[in-house]
């Protein structure tokens, strides 16, 4: 191991090797480009110190997330149900008004932060991908196409005045530095603001196998004990914890400058401790997930070919590709993969090569790999045409389930 740890400078001990896996979101024009596509270590680890849950080492931010960085959150229903139900709940909690402001880090296409300017709450965006930061302001949503951190922050002058409420979803997993992340929020953020992150919680992966979440965009996998260590040291509190179905499981953390009571965080921590959860023994289950998929969805998929079935993938998600390069599954396997995203169709996956078009296709298949198996219920309402006319399915996660044709 080469890196210290992120939070404390630690040294690392390897959890998990998945070998050498292309950047997830790169997508190509060509198939042969596609295959070349230049492959990094990915080494899940611990802190030996503080035991934080995260990457040795990942490439630089703006390669990570370059200007043609595709995902886009309004895509799927269920975010944008979840976004604007969350922003219901925090204005009215809140009372936020005309003289609020809420500020979002990696705002994607303005999927959340549209629901508070259409009840006319001042808001900002900050997102490097500048096709989306455009897409914000389309939406009357300002936006300042940028990577958003304690320089970011340093520089901003708010006309609004402090943040009362600062968003950052499926962000604080994802920055290299993310003291210097929090401690921008911290500067930000009124006396009394908060602060919600989500991200995918590291329970959740241990608990179901999610290998597949393990990819360069998320350096680190967070615990609620890890995310209090990350807050304590960036001067901010944790005050509330929920857990929300997003993403395979996710936790929303409130936090805040105020240390208010926060009963449910003991019951947490003592949890995780129960569990040992950021424990070498603990993060056995992803490796055990691991060695068992790339065995037994190779195969099942084998059984489905050998018996004349045309198998397609569903989504071209970040997750699907760790699970194709993981699995050794690519063109010889699979006819293609359909996704809604038009900024993802006509491109290919970066390694396996596979072809991603729009959703017209499906009915070309007769046995579909779903990748996206944490929208499983979105796609499968989306998709019951293709079910009806007797389709399968196949499911890898969180048990591999094949939902076998219905026609011969
Ligand atoms: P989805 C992304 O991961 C990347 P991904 C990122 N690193 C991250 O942290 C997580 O999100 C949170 C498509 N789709 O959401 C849209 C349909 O085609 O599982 C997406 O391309 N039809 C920022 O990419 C993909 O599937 C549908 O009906 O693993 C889903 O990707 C629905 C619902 C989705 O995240
Ligand atoms: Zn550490």
């Amino acid at each position: 191991m080469t890196e210290s740890c992120v939070l404390c400078g630690g040294p690392l001990e390897l959890a998990l090797d998945l070998g050498h896996m292309p950047l997830v979101d790169g997508l190509y024009d060509s198939a042969e480009a596609a295959r070349q596509a230049p492959r990094h270590p990915l080494r899940l680890c611990r802190c030996r110190a503080c035991a934080l849950v995260q990457l040795d080492a990942t490439p630089p931010r703006d390669v990570l997330f370059p200007p043609d960085y595709p995902y886009a959150s309004s895509v799927s229903s269920g975010l944008l149900a979840s976004a604007r139900a969350h922003a219901g709940q925090l204005i009215r909690d809140r009372r936020l008004g005309r003289d609020s402001l809420v500020v979002e880090a990696a705002c994607n296409d303005g999927y959340q932060l549209r629901w508070f300017a259409e009840a006319g709450i001042p808001t900002q965006g900050i997102e490097p991908v500048p096709a989306l930061a455009a897409r914000c302001r389309a939406l009357g949503v300002p936006c300042d196409a940028a990577f958003f951190d304690a320089a970011w922050a340093a520089q901003w002058t708010p006309g609004q005045g402090a943040v009362d409420v600062f968003l950052g979803k499926n962000v604080l997993a994802h920055v290299a530095d993310p003291v210097d992340f929090l401690r921008g929020v911290a500067r930000l953020l009124a006396p009394e603001g908060i602060a919600c992150f989500e991200f995918p919680y590291l329970g959740n992966l241990i608990a179901h196998g999610q290998f597949d979440t393990i990819y360069h965009e998320h350096r680190c996998y967070l615990s609620v004990t890890s995310v209090q260590a990350l807050l304590d040291a960036a001067g901010l509190c944790v005050q509330r914890i929920e857990t929300i179905p997003l993403h395979g499981g996710s936790l929303r953390v409130t936090a805040g400058h105020r240390a208010d009571a926060c009963e449910d965080l003991r019951r947490w921590l003592a949890c995780e401790h129960d569990r040992a959860l950021n424990t070498l023994p603990a993060l056995d289950a992803l490796q055990t997930s691991f060695a068992r998929l790339r065995t037994r969805l190779p195969e099942a998929v084998a059984a489905l070919r050998a018996e004349g079935r045309n198998v397609a993938a569903y989504a071209a998600a970040a997750k699907g590709v760790v699970m194709l390069e993981a699995c050794g599954l690519g063109c010889a396997e699979i006819a293609f993969v359909v996704d809604r995203n038009p900024a993802k169709q006509g491109r290919h996956l970066p390694g396996s090569g596979l072809p991603i078009v729009g959703e017209t296709r499906l009915a070309e298949a007769d046995m579909v790999l779903l990748l996206a198996w944490n929208h499983a219920d979105e796609i499968f309402h989306e998709q019951r045409a293709y079910t009806r006319g007797g389709g399968g399915w196949i499911i890898p996660l969180p048990e591999l389930r094949v939902m076998a044709p219905r026609r011969s």
